[in-house]
């Protein structure tokens, strides 16, 4: 059991193209693993690795929930696929209803999807059929945010504000985008930083410059995860939300992360009390056990595609994926839903969250440390780029915190950390005093 590489040939390992994954560094020095328990993952060579990052912000549960196995193996031994469209079986409408339980008041009609790319692409697609079938079909334009990231298809890159996500890819759709709210003046900010609320009148400015009649929608993650853990500024989604609703747009909470319990509450319209009209979700839905993503409408959206004069045998909306709503993933949402409800871990985050606080922010003195973002359970740490390298740091502090038996992200100049929402105080100090010895040692 001491073989990094797991028995793995080299030509198994080219085989595999890797989603967002230095490959040639990978196939050199695979990260290969084998098990997971808690909050622990055990590698190849059977070394225990704690979880900093609940796998990609999937597993806020811990792993290896017997529970949702039991969900999953029942369900497949009773119903293992059924048809998507035009035909259904009772899980997913128990599904539906439960996932409207967490979200804000108004919003309970859900759309299943496999994933958070495609859970924002029916969101977008669905905002823009909207307006058609309310007879203004010119509000087609999407507005996103600076650092946004929805996903990597094309309606999530067109709106998503990462530029080396898209550079590549050629022309997509005509959108705009927001200013991020990064802002120096808000460097080491706990929670949600003070300035920055009227960088959402940025909206304004695009409704003058295009008017609002031809703006379907405005997408953005109440928290942005992936750019590196940026909570919203104080006022700016309530800013956001006044706009939208004075313009007749329809304004998208991307909900991939925040939804729930990351915020230490159901979810980041919840945290910031701010009501978006659709929501989108994945990730922690099936405490990512196996893959789902859901868009949540407000009832009028529904409603306007309801209420038509067509024949009842026709269909409302041309849109879904062969396994939207498979009952297999639906189970293990169930599952994965009471085990967060039973366990009351959405209180228990909101507890943790003023330890991991705390702790995190005592970072603020180690080597390269240029801001430290935080809010409930998930934090952002930029580090001083090496010229022209901005990627190399947290890469190198990464694998020196692999090497220590510790699992966090790296990407752009940023190290995150999302911790299961089971995580003991004592294992924040853990992880924490980890990264201040790899800061150190990368000096
Ligand atoms: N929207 C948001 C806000 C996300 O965070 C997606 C959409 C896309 O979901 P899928 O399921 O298609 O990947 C995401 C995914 C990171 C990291 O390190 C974040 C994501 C994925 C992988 C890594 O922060 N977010
Ligand atoms: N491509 C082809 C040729 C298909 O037949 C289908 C679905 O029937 C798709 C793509 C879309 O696949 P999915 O529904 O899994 O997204």
């Amino acid at each position: 059991m001491s073989d990094k590489f797991a028995g793995l040939t080299q030509s198994q390992l080219d085989a595999h193209w890797m989603p967002f994954t230095a490959n040639r560094q990978f196939k050199k020095d695979p990260r290969i693993l084998s098990a997971a328990d808690g909050c622990y993952y055990t590698d190849a060579q059977g070394r225990q690795v704690f979880d900093g990052l609940s796998g990609l912000w999937t597993c806020g549960l811990g792993h290896n929930i017997p529970e949702i196995t039991e969900a999953v193996s029942n369900q497949l031994k009773e119903l293992d696929y059924s048809p998507a469209f035009q035909f259904g079986h009772t899980k997913s409408f128990q599904f539906a209803e439960r996932i409207t339980q967490f979200m804000p008041d108004g919003l309970n009609r859900v759309f299943f999807t496999n994933s958070g790319s495609e859970a924002v692409e029916t969101s977008l697609k669905i905002a823009r059929a909207y307006w058609r079938q309310k007879g203004q079909p010119s509000k087609t334009r999407l507005i996103g945010r600076a650092k946004g990231y929805h996903g990597v298809n094309f309606g999530g890159i067109s709106v998503g504000g990462i530029g080396t996500n898209r550079a590549i890819f050629g022309e997509t759709l005509t959108t705009d985008h927001l200013r991020h709210t990064l802002l120096p003046e808000n460097a080491f900010s706990k929670g949600m930083p003070e300035k920055g609320a009227e960088l959402a009148d940025d909206l304004t400015e695009l409704i003058a410059l295009h008017d609002a009649s031809n703006i379907a929608a405005v997408i953005v993650e109440p928290m942005a995860g992936s750019c590196g853990v940026l909570p919203p500024p104080v006022g700016y989604l309530q800013r956001l939300r006044d706009i939208c609703t004075d313009n007749n747009i329809l304004l998208i909470f991307d909900e991939v992360i925040c939804g729930f319990g990351r915020m230490g509450a159901k979810t980041g319209s919840e945290a910031f009390n701010v009501t978006p009209d659709i929501i989108t979700l994945a990730k922690q839905i099936t405490n990512g056990a196996l893959p789902l993503g859901a868009t949540v409408f407000k009832q009028e959206i529904y409603d306007t595609f309801m209420d038509t004069d067509a024949p009842e045998y026709m269909l409302e909306l041309p849109h879904g994926y062969t396994y939207s709503a498979h009952p297999v993933p639906c189970a293990a949402g169930l599952a994965a839903l009471d085990v967060l409800e039973q366990q009351q871990l959405i209180p228990r985050v909101a507890r943790t969250a003023v330890h991991f606080e705390k702790t995190i922010h005592e970072l603020k003195d180690c080597p390269n440390v240029v801001d430290i973002r935080n809010y409930g359970l998930a934090s952002g740490i930029t580090l001083h780029p090496y010229p022209g390298e901005p990627a190399k740091r947290p890469f190198e502090v990464a694998m020196n915190m692999w090497d220590k038996g510790f699992y966090v992200r790296y990407g752009g100049d940023t190290i995150q950390l999302g911790l299961p929402f089971i995580v003991e105080e004592s294992q924040i100090d853990s992880v924490v005093s980890a990264l201040s010895e790899s800061l150190d040692e990368c000096a």
